[in-house]
């Protein structure tokens, strides 16, 4: 009898099927006036600006990007804390805009309850929690509303998480944290096809471990449940090509690249949330052609 599994390479958003045969490209959009790296640059004087919105989204797709994930929290190292009803007030008026005029995949970036509903009653189709459904009632709330979910690794909170991030063996430990908060989507009864799992590159992490955890992706894709890579514009490509977040495109493909290499090669299947849509499409495409 064969027992090897392989892992699924498509996922089931809602309605919509995402094909994971090959990469799939997550791209970002940024409704936080203070992010540290604003995907799609769409605010106007501090202010989403509904155009800017509407173009954006519309090049990404055109790029290429098979989802778009929109995020009203700044989860970039130091950031504080946002009210639930300002994440409510940046993400679904635009959320709302977004599915009316995109026939895309959607996905939420946030660990607030409130939000998770609100976005999924205007179309939302994955909750991508880089808290993993820790907070308060976001457990239920996503196995209630039945949509995939991406558990992310973070130690501790963005506003301290760059303090002193210490680890023992830090892929066995984010292993372990994943596996834990898989078993509790489980046992409320979320269905398995249905759970992302990712490494949280940055968040909690030195460059040391974001290294460590980068080569253990192949051990991360034998998990076998789809990885989310977010790699784009990160501090660890800055620490090691010493270059400003407006001067990280190439280190950021290069890593898109190796990672769909490193995750594929392993028989897995990945989703990379890129900034840099167009880029990292073209790379992936000479990558599959090869
Ligand atoms: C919101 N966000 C920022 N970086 C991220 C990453 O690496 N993974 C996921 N799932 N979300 C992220």
């Amino acid at each position: 009898m064969n027992n090897i599994k392989t892992t699924q390479k498509q996922l089931q958003c809602g309605s919509k099927v995402l094909d994971l045969s090959k990469p799939a490209v997550m791209g970002v959009l940024n409704l936080t006036p203070d992010s540290f790296s604003d995907g799609g640059n769409v605010f106007s004087k501090a202010q989403v600006d509904p155009n800017k919105v509407l173009s954006t989204v519309s090049t990404m797709i055109d790029d290429g990007a098979d989802i778009i994930d929109l995020g009203g929290e700044s989860t970039r190292p130091g950031a504080k804390p946002v009210s639930v009803q300002e994440e409510l007030d940046r993400v679904i008026p635009v959320l709302n805009r977004l599915t009316a005029n995109f026939d895309s995949i959607f996905s939420i970036d946030s660990s607030t309850p409130e939000v998770m509903k609100e976005a999924a009653d205007a179309g939302a189709h994955i909750i991508n929690d880089v808290r993993a459904l820790q907070r308060p009632r976001a457990l239920q709330t996503a196995a209630n509303l039945g949509l995939p979910v991406c558990l992310m690794h973070m130690q501790n909170q963005p506003k301290t998480m760059q303090d002193n991030p210490e680890y023992r063996d830090v892929l066995a430990e984010v292993l372990e944290f994943l596996g834990k908060r898989k078993q509790e989507c489980l046992d409320l009864g979320m269905q398995a096809d249905q759970i992302l799992l990712d490494p949280g590159f940055g968040f909690g992490k030195t460059l040391a471990h974001n290294l460590s955890l980068f080569n253990g992706l192949p051990t991360m894709a034998k998990e076998n449940h789809p990885l989310l890579v977010g790699l784009s514009r990160k501090s660890m490509i800055g620490q090691i090509l010493d270059a400003e977040v407006n001067d990280r495109l190439i280190g950021s493909v290069t890593m898109a690249i190796l990672a769909a290499q490193a995750i594929y090669g392993a028989d897995g299947s990945a989703i990379l949330r890129v900034h840099d849509v167009k880029e990292t499409k073209q790379a992936l495409d000479i990558w599959q052609a090869i």
